[in-house]
């Protein structure tokens, strides 16, 4: 198994889990901790034995921003040419389902990761926010556009421009969090969530999470025909065979991914 710096890595039957280990520095996502969060979650992606992935991070924070004292001396051609954090693109491209598990602080890239998540689940104690503009800076892992679309314009400015926090019942209201869990529950809830998720049949669980996320990319009539498109070819599998015969015979399915 890979060894990692900043993360923890390990696999709970068909979930995959990744933990964020940076205690020193409130999980603050340096340039190692994106290349190891990014590798862990695609090797989970690739293998079969995975279902869905869990990210979460410490009691404390999931983490506190893209890592301010790396990028302090950081100049413009060089952000650029590199293209700074385009590494973390391919994570918002992953396949399958992941779920954030959010306790404390989700700030700047924080806020951002888990936005780039596909359910949010939150802490009791889960603070949200885009403080970026305090450090003469705005967002810059998407977090001016995703965070725009789950809770509008409104708050999504004032956020932004403020670098105000909202607390978990804040975000629950505002849309960006599917769930509040009380902190002490958080992993487990988030564990049995992806479990639940990697019980179904994998290809349909591929095509939900494409035609869901289709809804943030396209217009509603373009996102109408991708999904019927999809749920059309949901046909041609196995597993829809399974799955509805095993609702007719009053049985549970068993899905084979094909
Ligand atoms: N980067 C580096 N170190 C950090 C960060 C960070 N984002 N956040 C916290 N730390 C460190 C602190 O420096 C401190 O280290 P030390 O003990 O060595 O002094 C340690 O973590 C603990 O932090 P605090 O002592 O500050 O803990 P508090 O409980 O007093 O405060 C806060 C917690 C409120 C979370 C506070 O740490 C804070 O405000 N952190 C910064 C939050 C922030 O501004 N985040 C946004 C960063 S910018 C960003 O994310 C941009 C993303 C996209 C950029 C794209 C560019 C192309």
């Amino acid at each position: 198994m890979t060894e990692y710096d900043t993360i923890k890595v390990e696999r709970r039957d068909r979930v995959g889990l990744i933990t964020l280990h940076r205690p020193e520095a409130l999980n603050a996502l340096n340039l190692r901790l994106m290349h190891e969060v990014v590798g862990a979650a695609e090797e989970f992606d690739r293998d079969d034995a995975v279902g869905a992935v869990v990210l979460t991070g410490s009691e404390r924070a999931f983490a506190a921003g893209a890592d301010i004292k790396e990028m302090q001396d950081l100049e413009f051609v060089d952000a650029y040419r590199a293209d700074l954090f385009a590494e973390w693109d391919r994570f918002a491209r992953l396949r399958k389902p992941v779920v954030a598990a959010v306790s404390g602080y989700a700030l700047g890239g924080g806020c951002e990761l888990a936005m780039m998540c596909d359910i949010l689940l939150a802490a009791d104690t889960a603070k949200f926010g885009q403080p970026e503009i305090k450090l003469g800076v705005i967002p810059g892992m998407g977090g001016s556009q995703r965070l725009t679309r789950a809770v509008g314009k409104a708050k999504a400015m004032e956020l932004c421009l403020t670098g105000r926090m909202m607390d978990a019942e804040e975000a629950e209201r505002a849309g960006l969090v599917s769930r509040i869990v009380p902190a002490a529950d958080l992993l487990e809830e988030a564990l049995k969530v992806a479990a639940t998720i990697a019980a179904m049949s994998p290809i349909a669980v591929l095509a939900a999470k494409e035609a869901v996320g289709r809804a943030f990319e396209s217009p509603l009539a373009e996102g109408l025909r991708y999904e019927r498109r999809l749920f059309h070819a949901a046909f041609a599998t196995a597993d829809q065979k399974e799955g509805m015969a095993a609702f007719a015979e009053k049985r549970p399915p068993h899905f084979q991914g094909r």
